[in-house]
């Protein structure tokens, strides 16, 4: 299934070699481009007019879906994943509040734009350079409408790379980054993928947009992926690449070998300072299983669902972004129970960012 969703879609450029002319397709290509644009625009536009309209709000939070999964070097899965975690936000089973008592059915606190629609433009034959910098022309779109500010549905780990740099150019300048995985993603490529789900801080530290990257890994970096584990030489090396790679861009990590006794750190961040803001990446896999089932890859160990919390509520600073990744509704317990749990990240991370 993978190979068909990675190599079917490029029939378009095969379409060139068999005499159907280039800009036939190119000019195709930027129609769909404009359109799928346009409609996050002027949703963006309607939301923000609407806040302002309303007022009183000094930030809003404003819901973007990326549904992305094909850089993911194990399973797809993430890319169905922003209509679940929707569904649940607003799921009957439980009211509207927040915990520290923000109403999400007000619009000053949360709207939402929709999804960037990955599938429907890869199918124009759109490569991956160009599908990245959509998605960073779509989190400006919701920028441009003050106070809205993007929280990203993720979507493979992968998009955090055009979402932040997008942040970070927006603003002019660097960012302070709040990043919860189980795993580093700072492989310099995955399986040759530079923009694999494995790499993506790798590219957002060399491109500058961030000043501080703290990283809490709930895990040793992960190293089984995809085939990659034949060779224990092979395990062995790509996990010292992400320890090089960490410690070259000068990135903060913390592991959960060590949480206990970097708890009280963790629980009062002040971040932010002196830079123009404050992006949470958040990667569902950093709870534990037993937290969070519904992800790609599993890795025991994790943080429970209330030492996130613990460290969201207490994070001081400007948040001007933030995304809720790698949640997988096909590897979801079948009452969505993963979803649910994505979906209160959210909720938290609306209540911390809307002001
Ligand atoms: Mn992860």
């Amino acid at each position: 299934m993978q190979s068909i969703a990675r190599k079917g879609i490029h029939y378009l450029q095969r379409l060139n070699a068999a005499n159907v002319p280039a800009d036939l397709i190119e000019k195709g290509q930027k129609r769909v481009i404009d359109a799928s644009l346009t409609l996050i625009r002027e949703r963006a536009k309607l939301k923000g007019e609407l806040v302002r309209a309303l007022g009183g709000a000094k930030a809003s939070t404003s819901l973007l879906g990326v549904p992305l999964g094909h850089n993911s070097s194990f399973l797809q899965g993430p890319a169905f994943a922003p209509p679940r975690i929707r569904e649940a936000i607003w799921c009957g089973s439980t009211n509207a509040t927040t915990e520290e008592g923000k109403e999400l059915n007000d619009p000053r606190v949360l709207t939402d734009v929709g999804d960037v629609p990955v599938q429907e433009i890869r199918d124009c034959g759109v490569d991956d350079d160009r599908l990245m910098n959509i998605i960073g022309e779509s989190v400006k779109l919701v920028m441009e409408e003050e106070p809205l500010r993007p929280l990203i549905l993720g979507g493979d780990h992968s998009i955090s790379f055009p979402v932040v740099r997008a942040v970070s150019e927006k603003l002019g300048g660097p960012l302070d980054i709040l990043h919860l995985d189980a795993h580093p993603d700072i492989y310099h490529a995955f399986e040759g993928n530079k923009y694999s789900h494995a790499s993506s801080f790798a590219r957002i530290m060399e491109g500058g947009y961030a000043r501080r990257l703290l990283q809490f890994l709930l895990a040793e970096p992960k190293t089984d992926r995809d085939g990659v584990a034949t060779s224990q030489v092979g395990i062995r090396s790509i996990t010292k690449e992400g320890r090089e790679q960490g410690k070259k861009f000068g990135v903060e990590q913390y592991e959960m070998r060590t949480f206990s006794r970097d708890r009280d750190f963790l629980e009062n961040l002040k971040l932010g300072e002196g830079v123009k803001g404050v992006y949470i990446s958040l990667d569902v896999d950093s709870l534990d299983p037993a937290f969070a089932p519904g992800v790609s890859h599993i890795e025991p160990g994790g943080l429970s669902f209330r030492d996130i919390l613990n460290i969201l509520h207490n994070l001081q600073g400007n948040i001007v972004g933030a995304d809720v990744v790698e949640f997988n509704p096909q590897r979801d317990t079948v009452d969505g129970m993963t979803a649910m749990v994505a979906a209160k990240l959210v909720r938290e991370l609306t209540a911390k960012i809307s002001k």
